[in-house]
């Protein structure tokens, strides 16, 4: 059985056509052409631009990528036939989800066409160019001059197409069919308490190459003290092809030859001089790599993270992660999930300056690359997630393989930035052998893929003869526990059983990943016993939760449940809620509630040197 799983594993990481897509590591940082900006868009709620009413292909006048100048085609051929009209459509701004684009999309689940045409010259010779996504949700199909280039599925993760056969010199047309519709085989399935935001929520660009590019490179410091490279060309010469990592600013470069796959590992000591990324100081080199014509720049900080009893060491020192989860979603009266750096700096600000934290945990699918980007410099760590979240179908080959695919393509993307210190691969899963094997091979496949980093996943527990124990056999296969609780929340527990709450767990380091309270900003309740949704309940309901905290022996961290309240369609108390979960330290809108002093202090003390 161990053997079954262990090939399926292997053939499912490193078989050539599962994964063809590059991975353009540090894309961010390329020459690059932003196709930001306006974009036509269209309804088709019966997908009739994908199948015809009988099966089969698209009427041609439905279908919305040939590639034809419409006003051209009419102005030859007055009786030709088009049910829509891409060119003359509505425009928006992408990116940023459609719940934007007009009111009627707020419930929109379904396809959405997408259309804009650029002007470009052809790519030099010997340049290669690719056509990127951060990320659409959650199915898309992608045309570059009426041709095909390609699919994706998954709403958080990038992915990236060669297109530089397709472009034309002078105008190009680009479509793209998004379609957020999802069955419980997708990841996640069809229950989320978050707004999922169908649409291209991240942003769209030609990056440009060599030929023969560094498509992945992770830099990293091992837990020895070296630094070690694992590098992988892409393209006719990346075979046997020099490729040299320099950081200028250390004097340091470790050089080698790829092998006949294109690939290099080199490691070699730490330079004395090295300086390492702590949230108290966040220092990043610039490092530089090579490789033939391709110079690929990226921003990287060196630090370890490991395991030791019930602590967790960041550089050999034991840290308490004084953390908060946060949703993907900028402030204001109507987020569309269109995150900039400074609606990210926003936000991490609140997490490192108003609560004194040095952890966020991103929940519960990949961010935007800008996060990351931003709490490498800001100086937070992260806990990075995929949306393996409540149910899925656990039994589905292709379900797992999803699961798998966007695993990978997170870390690919993040394996280089120093503040993430745990991947997670579920959230409030149901224990039965299904999840389990599910699970096991994610975290498989996080320790192939990444060796200096620990794995958690968040739990459940339940109460036995009084006190709370988890049964849940991933926790051996964890580095750290997480737990989340909302005991006096979805309980009715007094404040006084909250913080008397006895923990029975193995000894492994805990977070409790999440705990809150639902609470409207400027609703007050002076009660001795105030009720749900008012500030002061929220308030007592953290002091009792912290108290409660505090005696578990192996507790290593904390990231409640959650720094400002978000969109969520289950969420439609008509007074509370309004379409919010209103568990926020902060509203919406930015307005700190009662609790999030409470919690700041908490902070303050525990930041404070003993
Ligand atoms: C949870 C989930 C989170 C929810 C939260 C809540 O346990 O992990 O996604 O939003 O509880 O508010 O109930």
């Amino acid at each position: 059985m161990r053997l079954l799983a262990t090939l399926w594993l292997l053939v499912g990481l490193f078989a050539p056509s599962a994964f063809a897509q590059p991975v353009l590591v540090a894309a961010d940082m390329r020459e690059s052409f932003s196709l930001n900006g306006a974009w036509h868009w269209s309804v088709d709620p019966l997908r009739d631009g994908i199948a015809g009413f009988h099966g089969g292909p698209p009427n041609p006048s439905t279908q919305r990528w040939q590639d034809r100048v419409q006003a051209e085609v009419q102005a030859a051929n007055p009786r030709a036939l088009f049910e829509f009209d891409m060119q003359r459509s509505p425009v928006t701004h992408l990116p940023g989800g459609w719940i934007g684009h007009a009111p009627e999309m707020r419930y929109y689940q379904g396809l959405v066409w997408y259309q804009r045409t650029f002007e470009t010259p052809l790519p030099a010779p010997g340049k290669r160019v690719f056509l990127r996504f951060g990320a659409a949700d959650y199915t898309a199909d992608v045309w570059l001059n009426g041709q095909k280039v390609g699919t994706h599925k998954g709403g958080f993760t990038p992915f990236a197409f060669d297109v530089t056969k397709l472009l034309r010199a002078g105008s190009n047309q680009i479509t793209v069919g998004v379609d957020s519709a999802r069955t419980m085989d997708d990841v996640p399935g069809t229950i989320t308490d978050w707004e999922t935001y169908g649409g291209i929520t991240r942003g769209i660009d030609l990056i440009t190459t060599s030929d023969t590019y560094v498509d992945d490179a992770w830099v990293r410091l091992t837990r020895d003290g070296r630094i070690a490279v694992t590098a992988k060309l892409d393209g006719p010469a990346a075979a046997g092809q020099r490729v040299r990592v320099a950081i200028p600013a250390l004097g340091f470069a470790i050089e080698g030859i790829t092998d006949a796959e294109g690939r290099l590992e080199a490691v070699r000591a730490a330079p004395r001089g090295l300086k390492r990324w702590s949230p108290d100081s966040p220092t990043l080199y610039d490092v530089e790599l090579s490789a033939g014509e391709d110079r690929l720049k990226d921003r990287i900080g060196f630090r370890t993270v490991e395991v030791r009893g019930t602590q967790i060491l960041l550089n050999g020192k034991p840290l308490f992660l004084r953390g908060i989860c946060m949703h993907e979603e900028e402030l204001g009266k109507n987020p569309i999930r269109a995150i900039t750096p400074g609606a990210t700096r926003a936000l991490l600000g609140e997490i490192k300056y108003g609560l004194h934290g040095n952890f966020v945990r991103l929940a519960h699918y990949p961010h935007n690359e800008i996060t990351t980007r931003m709490a490498d410099e800001l100086g937070l760590l992260v806990w990075s997630e995929i949306p393996t979240y409540w149910r899925v179908n656990w039994e589905n080959p292709e379900t797992l393989a999803t699961a798998r695919r966007q695993l990978r393509e997170n870390m690919l993307r993040d394996r280089n930035r120093a503040s993430i210190v745990l991947w997670s691969v579920a959230n409030e899963t149901p224990i039965n052998d299904a999840r389990n094997g599910f699970l096991r091979t994610l975290i498989g496949d996080v320790r192939a893929l990444d060796d200096s980093r620990l794995v958690t996943a968040a739990l459940l527990s339940k109460k036995v003869d009084g006190v709370q124990t988890s049964d849940d056999p991933l926790v051996t296969d964890l580095d750290v526990m997480a737990i989340n609780t909302y005991g006096g929340w979805y309980s009715d527990d007094s404040f006084a059983q909250v913080a008397a709450q006895q923990w029975r767990l193995p000894a492994k380091p805990l977070i409790f990943s999440e705990f809150g309270a639902d609470t409207l900003a400027g609703y007050h309740d002076k009660a001795a016993d105030p009720h749900k949704f008012s500030e002061e309940f929220q308030a007592d309901y953290y002091r009792a939760t912290l108290a409660m905290a505090a005696k578990v022996p192996q507790l290593a961290g904390l990231s409640p449940w959650i720094l400002k309240d978000f969109r969520s369609p289950r969420r439609q108390h008509s007074v509370f809620q309004q379409g919010y979960n209103r568990k926020g330290l902060i509203s919406e809108t930015g307005e700190r509630k009662l609790a999030f002093e409470v919690l700041a202090e908490e902070y303050r003390k525990r930041a404070a040197p003993k």
